[in-house]
């Protein structure tokens, strides 16, 4: 448990999971792509890439950071938030708050939503180039913050490799936690 809310990081495929939320991995046009954002279109249907047109129309999409939120179509989780992290530029173009602003905002308007669990990316370390050791530092920062002040009933983290569970699994151990006991 982080405060009051309960952390679990698999390694496995996001679009298959039964949180209430996931979290997708989007660019700043909500128009689709690669990676996570490409399998939640296709797990999820057209749905969502029909809420993110509106929403497109509406607000001309998503600023990197920011969140926002649609249905989950097809996909088992009933909603799908969309956040947009930050492309790596070497570190200096103000990364690494981007990144924590990302997870913060999608846990915001799971809130605002009434949403209880999340499941997260790794956001920003694929396409945009991220380093995965700071990056899960980062995140796991941003996180553990917001829990501490406003928890939810649980955040998951679904790595796609091996690579990518071992290093947020280390990010959470330097923060004091370990698995089996207050992360699982
Ligand atoms: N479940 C969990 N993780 C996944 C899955 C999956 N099904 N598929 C890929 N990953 P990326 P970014 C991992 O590139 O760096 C897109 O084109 C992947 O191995 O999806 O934030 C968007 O449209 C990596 O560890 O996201 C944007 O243009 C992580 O998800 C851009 O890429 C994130 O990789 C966003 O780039």
């Amino acid at each position: 448990m982080v405060g009051q809310t309960r952390v679990v990081l698999l390694q496995g495929d996001i679009t298959e999971q039964d949180t209430q939320a996931i979290v997708n991995a989007a660019n700043s046009r909500l128009a689709g792509g690669g990676g996570v954002d490409g399998a939640i279109h296709r797990a999820g249907g057209p749905a969502i890439m029909a809420q993110c047109d509106e929403i497109r129309a509406r607000q001309g999409g998503c600023p990197t950071g920011q969140a926002v939120l649609t249905t989950g179509g097809r996909l088992k989780a009933q909603y799908v938030i969309h956040t947009v992290g930050p492309i790596w530029r070497g570190g200096d173009h103000n990364e690494d708050q981007l990144l924590a602003s990302a997870y913060q905002s999608s846990l915001r308007l799971a809130l605002q939503h009434g949403i209880k669990s999340v499941a997260f990316p790794s956001i920003s370390t694929g396409a945009y180039g991220f380093p995965l050791e700071r990056a899960a530092a980062v995140a796991v920062r941003a996180v553990e913050g917001f829990l501490l002040e406003q928890p939810l009933q649980e955040v998951r983290w679904v790595l796609f490799s091996q690579r990518d569970f071992q290093a947020y699994l280390r990010a959470w151990q330097e923060r004091g936690y370990q698995q089996g006991k207050n992360v699982e």
